[in-house]
């Protein structure tokens, strides 16, 4: 598929997704989904890759839904199309997503980093729910995520109040995973993306998708889910290399099986 709105690259073993709407400040419009969601399935399919990095540019990750296509929107054309629903396929990826975030990440671009696995943030980030000044709220996840990983009181001040928070910040109350400086952002997040596509994937998604699980279920539910999770590791090949390997006092070879 030849994209417009993305660019698509592979860095060894890490899918790399630039968001590329610059003169919309990389503004979340239906081409673009279209276009992300295709390269998501193609990531997700592609053996080969380990782990995806999603970014923007140094001005912004993105500033938004696309106000001007959303403008004339009518309740019954939202609705009877679920309009946003779609975005859901982001969360619905197996392999491990890290957002590596500078510049604005606002509204609907503040809600596609939080559903990406974690938040890599450069100095310069600036993340915000500011749907209540153009007379809306948050619609793609932000009253919901925002809410589980900052609290109650610092979700109401963003999203009720529209004002944007620093990269400090955001690191303070648990919205980003680190900050780094802007000129490091993508190399840092490369360098964790290719950590992880080191490991053996189905163990690094079976991770992914347990802590996953510590947002969807009660702490009994989520403690028996990990460890009925934990011993089927005890089928894998690459469980006994790893733990050789540690014993040899050598390089692990995983396999992926
Ligand atoms: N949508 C469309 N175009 C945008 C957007 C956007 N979200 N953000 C910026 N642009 C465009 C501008 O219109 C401008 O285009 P042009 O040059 O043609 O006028 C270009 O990008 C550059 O922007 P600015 O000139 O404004 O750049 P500045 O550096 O002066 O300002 C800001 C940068 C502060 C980021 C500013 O652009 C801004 O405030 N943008 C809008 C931020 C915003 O409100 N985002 C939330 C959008 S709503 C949303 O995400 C979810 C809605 C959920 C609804 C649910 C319905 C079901």
């Amino acid at each position: 598929m030849a994209y417009e709105n993305i660019i698509v690259e592979t860095r060894e073993k890490v899918g790399f997704i630039q968001l590329n709407r610059p003169q919309a400040l990389n503004a979340l419009n239906s081409a673009l989904l279209a276009e992300l969601s295709a390269a998501l399935e193609d990531f997700e399919k592609d053996n080969r890759i380990g782990a995806v990095v999603i970014t923007g540019s140094e001005k912004a990750f993105a500033a938004g839904a696309d106000i001007k296509e959303m403008q004339t929107l009518e309740f019954a054309d939202a609705y009877l199309s679920d309009y946003f629903s779609e975005w859901e396929r982001v969360t619905r990826l197996r392999k491990p997503l890290i957002a590596a975030v500078a510049g604005y990440a606002l509204g609907g671009g503040c809600e596609l980093a939080m559903m990406c696995d974690f938040i890599i943030a450069a100095d310069t980030a600036k993340f915000g729910q500011p749907e209540i000044t153009l007379g809306v709220m948050p619609g793609m996840g932000g009253s919901q995520r925002l809410t589980r990983f900052v609290g109650k009181s610092k979700a109401m001040d963003l999203c009720l109040t529209g004002r944007m928070m620093d990269a400090v910040e955001a690191e303070r109350s648990g919205l980003v995973a680190r900050v780094v400086p802007a000129g490091e952002l993508i190399e840092e997040a490369l360098k964790a993306a290719k950590k992880i596509a080191s490991f053996s994937l189905p163990v690094v998604m079976m991770t992914k998708e347990t802590i996953n699980r510590a947002y969807e279920t009660t702490l009994s539910e989520g403690l028996r889910f990990e460890r009925r999770v934990f011993h089927s590791m005890f089928a894998l090949e690459d469980q006994k290399e790893g733990m050789a390997a540690f014993a040899e006092k050598r390089t692990p070879h995983f396999k992926n099986r």
